[in-house]
């Protein structure tokens, strides 16, 4: 018989050979036909499955409540600069992107990591988070510039509204709430942050949904899949702050002197 000569590339999530384009076996037609939204195309793409409306209503909140947070934080500063330095779309988009990691926006894997090996240990948080200082890894999740324990980061508390209200269980996001207890009891600004909270509560929708097995879950983890959400929120932002640079002919931007320290 014939012999299939081997492929380069193997492909689970989608399919465009048919009538119409497939995303995990859905066809596009369906997709619109039952009104989905963007939630759902995330759960067919990056999960190969359906979900529940909650947990895609979940997902698209954290898309909306990250899609921006104003023209000073590190993305929108680097793709300001590079709009005006006279880049194309992608360059200023990718600049911004490229500010996404372990201190901004980039901290809801590790998060996510961190907070189910302490709960799933049964660590209280007094020796979780004195375990990480021993270790000299700031808790990710944990902290903010500008948010503190008397001016509450408002995603998060929308965030916690929305699960507390639709998740069956929230007991890792109650259990980064106890953390943070502990670490607002050593500074203010040791909040829990957006990146802690979507970390926590992405823990509770795979645990608590039924969707996901338990190998699953700690492989979903494991790859880090969940700081996909940040970066795809925020492109939408930096998308905009593209166009309001170039809107506005801002022109070359050099910082001024005089917010320099130079010493030898
Ligand atoms: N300390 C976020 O730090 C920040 C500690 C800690 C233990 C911690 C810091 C941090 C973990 C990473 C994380 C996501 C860098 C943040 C985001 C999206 C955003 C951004 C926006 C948006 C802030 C002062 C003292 C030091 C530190 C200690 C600080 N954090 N200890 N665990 N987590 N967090 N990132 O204010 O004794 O003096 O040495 O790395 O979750 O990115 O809006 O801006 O939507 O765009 O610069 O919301 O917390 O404080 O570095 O001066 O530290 O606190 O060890 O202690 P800061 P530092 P000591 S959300």
């Amino acid at each position: 018989g014939k012999v299939r000569a081997p492929t380069h590339i193997i492909s689970t999530i989608s399919d465009d050979r048919g009538e119409e384009p497939c995303y995990a076996g859905v066809p596009m037609s369906s997709i619109i036909e039952q009104g989905l939204g963007v939630g759902d195309v995330i759960s067919l793409l990056w999960f190969k499955r359906s979900l529940p409306r909650y947990c895609t209503q979940f997902i698209e909140i954290c898309v909306m409540l990250c899609a921006d947070h104003g023209p000073c934080v590190s993305g929108a500063h680097n793709t300001i600069v590079t709009a005006r330095a006279g880049k194309d779309l992608v360059s200023c988009l990718v600049s911004g992107l490229l500010t996404i990691g372990p201190r901004f926006g980039g901290a809801v894997d590790d998060a996510a990591r961190y907070f189910k090996d302490a709960y799933d240990r049964n660590l209280t948080p007094y020796e979780f988070v004195e375990s990480m200082k021993k270790k000299g890894i700031r808790v990710p999740g944990i902290g903010h510039r500008i948010k503190r324990g008397d001016n509450r980061d408002k995603r998060v508390e929308l965030l916690q509204l929305f699960a507390r209200t639709h998740f069956p269980s929230t007991k890792y996001m109650e259990y980064a709430v106890q953390v943070e207890t502990y670490t607002l009891s050593k500074a203010n600004n040791l909040v829990l942050n957006v990146d802690g909270a979507i970390g926590s509560l992405f823990l509770d929708l795979l645990a608590g949904s039924g969707m996901f097995t338990k190998p699953e879950i700690d492989e979903i983890v494991e790859i880090g899949y969940l700081n996909g959400l940040f970066v795809l929120a925020r492109s939408i932002g930096l998308i905009g702050h593209t166009f309001d640079q170039k809107r506005l002919k801002q022109p070359l931007y050099r910082h001024p002197w005089e917010d320099v320290l130079y010493t030898k």
